[in-house]
């Protein structure tokens, strides 16, 4: 029999999420009622803290607000649902089956995420548990999507090392079966499985009733790409390669993205490497060190709930030697390893194995049809011949992945057809950008980000042009809120919401993943971005040095700061 789970006592009282968990009966709550009552199209607050754990979220089209409250109506509620794919990989035929879900039940298009998922935005109460059960159909779930347990499995994702590449999405899988809740709620909720009549505490063997203080992520590197950014990950794994052969991985713990505007005890984090294991210890390392969090993070005040406030609260030292106690052994010495780039490669790629893989562009993850752009009938035609996979990148963008050298050419012909290399075209910066969804469906969005980020781009082309840099790598991100779903505080040039129209400029994140942007214009709308970022662009296309990247320039000239430490963020300029 597994070993009940005590908890060590909490500072404060338990927030209202681990009394709405602890009442749950292992995520059941009262959600299939909730979703049997027709009175309302939305569902009580409660409920919606546990549907996270069930890979969605109650939402409501915040473009209808206004005019729906003045109008006494409800709120537009619709539900946000997001898949577990870990590494990020959907056969063709289950993209088939998504690509007509999107219009069957949500509002038309797809969005991959930043974590190598797709969500479905705009579907509405009463197709919940038929969308569910359709996913279902093609061997697809959305559990632990969302909610206060280990999340999407991230892994690098160009194939082109095609052996390599797979063993290491392979342990992205064991990982995330392995952290995966045990409870049976999601299947008897949406699936109609009978009741479980026990439910003890043996249920969840690794969580315990109360699963996690807050949500946590795992993603896989591959050097020299750091695709997953390893970095902003709770527990980031290092691929280290010798030989030709995966030996074991590199572990670091502690990143995370969040913050609270005005708040300087909630600031970014870079997770830091603590050691080096083999690889066939690594799943149970995972777990171990999620069991720390487990029982050390904070239940109290979920601002503060990250795993990287518990170890910058316990000690990063202490940390790692409670780890090193629970699996009975220490961390090796970390080993060697470069990382390159953040971004993805386009274009066609051949595999070790013959097999060819094609990484598209797709700007900010949303695939649809564009007036002039059918992208998603065009990825749809390409699935319906390709019968291999599609698989999606930490930065929002698809791969067309294992296509025979016979299947090409007519993968060819389609990416003609709908001109889909003409992001060929755009300038890197725009090749570099990654934005989140924020309005009109994320409830936290301060301000616009995948629906902006486009034009702010447009407008920063010609002064790129003009310098000579249309063609200079630069990772730009924008996020709509301080929560930091595009990452953008690593980026080189990051925007995060303050208010309509209004963003943070931070500027120094490295291209390779490994730093953290300092603010550098605080509250700035259009006019003054374009003015702050002209000048930064023309000093520094004429005294960048060889090779240097935008990101590493702007710290050499004295613009930033460079910060490793996310206790470092908030800190004042230091004068040069
Ligand atoms: Fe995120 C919350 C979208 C990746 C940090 N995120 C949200 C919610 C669910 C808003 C909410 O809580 O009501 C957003 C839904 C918007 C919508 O309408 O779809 C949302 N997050 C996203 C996605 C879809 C952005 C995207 O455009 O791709 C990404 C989905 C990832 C996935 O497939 O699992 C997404 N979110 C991230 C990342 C990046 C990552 O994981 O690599 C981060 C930063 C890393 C981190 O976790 O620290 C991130 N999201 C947050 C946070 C801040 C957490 C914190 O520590 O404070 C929140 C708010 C929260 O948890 O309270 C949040
Ligand atoms: Fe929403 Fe903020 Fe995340 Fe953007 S960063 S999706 S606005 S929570």
């Amino acid at each position: 029999m597994t070993k009940k789970i005590v908890l060590p006592p909490q500072e404060g009282k338990p927030s209202d999420v681990e009394e709405i968990k602890q009442a749950s009966n292992y995520l059941r709550g009262t959600l299939a009622e909730s979703f049997q009552d027709e009175v309302t199209s939305g569902i009580p607050d409660w409920d919606n803290r546990l549907l996270k754990f069930h890979g969605s979220y109650l939402q409501d089209d915040r473009d209808q607000r206004v005019e729906r409250e003045r109008k006494k109506l409800e709120p537009a509620y619709q539900f946000m649902v997001r898949l577990r794919m870990p590494a990020g990989v959907a056969k063709t035929n289950q993209w088939i089956k998504l690509d007509e879900l999107a219009d069957k039940y949500g509002n038309g298009s797809i969005k991959i995420t930043t974590r190598q998922t797709i969500q479905f935005h705009g579907i509405l109460k009463w197709n919940m548990k038929k969308h569910l059960q359709e996913l279902n159909s093609i061997l697809l779930d959305t559990i632990a999507a969302c909610g206060d347990v280990n999340r999407n499995v991230m892994c690098n994702a160009n194939p082109y090392q095609s052996k390599l590449h797979q063993e290491v999405s392979d342990y992205a899988a064991k990982i995330s079966q392995h952290l995966l809740p045990r409870t049976n709620a999601y299947y008897e909720i949406w699936l109609d499985h009978e009741k479980v009549v026990d439910t003890h505490e043996e249920q969840e063997p690794i969580y315990g009733a109360l699963y996690l203080p807050r949500k946590f992520k795992i993603g896989i590197a591959v050097p020299p790409a750091n695709d997953v950014d390893v970095f902003s990950q709770d527990i980031g794994l290092i691929a280290i390669v010798e030989n030709d052969e995966l030996v074991g991985f590199n572990v670091a713990i502690g990143g995370g993205m969040g913050m609270t505007h005005g708040d300087t005890n909630t600031y970014p984090q870079l997770a830091r490497i603590i050691g080096y294991v083999s690889k066939d210890k690594i799943v149970d390392v995972c777990e171990k060190i999620m069991t720390v969090q487990r029982d050390y993070g904070n239940r109290s005040v979920r601002k503060y709930a990250r795993f990287k406030y518990t170890i910058d609260r316990l000690g990063l030292e202490n940390v790692k030697k409670e780890i090193e106690k629970r699996l009975g052994y220490e961390f090796e010495e970390a080993r060697d390893f470069r990382f390159e780039h953040t971004g993805d490669r386009y274009g066609w790629v051949k595999g070790e194995d013959g097999k060819y893989h094609f990484t598209l562009f797709i700007q900010n993850g949303r695939v649809r049809d564009f007036e002039n752009y059918p992208l998603k009938t065009a990825l749809r035609e390409i699935a319906e011949i390709h019968k291999g996979e599609f698989r999606f990148t930490g930065n929002q963008n698809l791969v067309i992945a294992n296509v025979s050298p016979r299947s090409k050419k007519n993968i060819d012909k389609i990416i003609e057809k709908y001109q889909l290399t003409e992001s060929d075209n755009y300038s890197a910066l725009r090749r570099n950008s990654i934005a989140c969804v924020a309005l009109p469906t994320c409830g936290l969005a301060m301000a616009e980000s995948e629906r902006y980020l486009p034009t702010l781009i447009q407008k920063i082309e010609p002064i790129l042009k003009e310098y000579g840099l249309f063609d200079q790598d630069i990772v730009i991100r924008m996020s709509g809120c301080p929560n930091g779903c595009s990452r953008a505080a690593m980026a080189e040039i990051g925007f995060i919401g303050k208010g309509p129209g209004k963003y943070n400029l931070h500027l120094g994140g490295s291209f390779q993943g490994t730093r953290l942007a300092k603010l550098y214009k605080e509250n700035i709308g259009e006019e003054e971005i374009l003015a702050t970022l002209r000048p930064i662009f023309e000093h520094y296309a004429n005294e960048r040095l060889e090779g240097e990247y935008f990101g590493d320039f702007v710290i050499r000239a004295g613009y930033v700061d460079a910060v490793t430490d996310g206790r470092e963020f908030h800190k004042e300029k230091t004068n040069a």
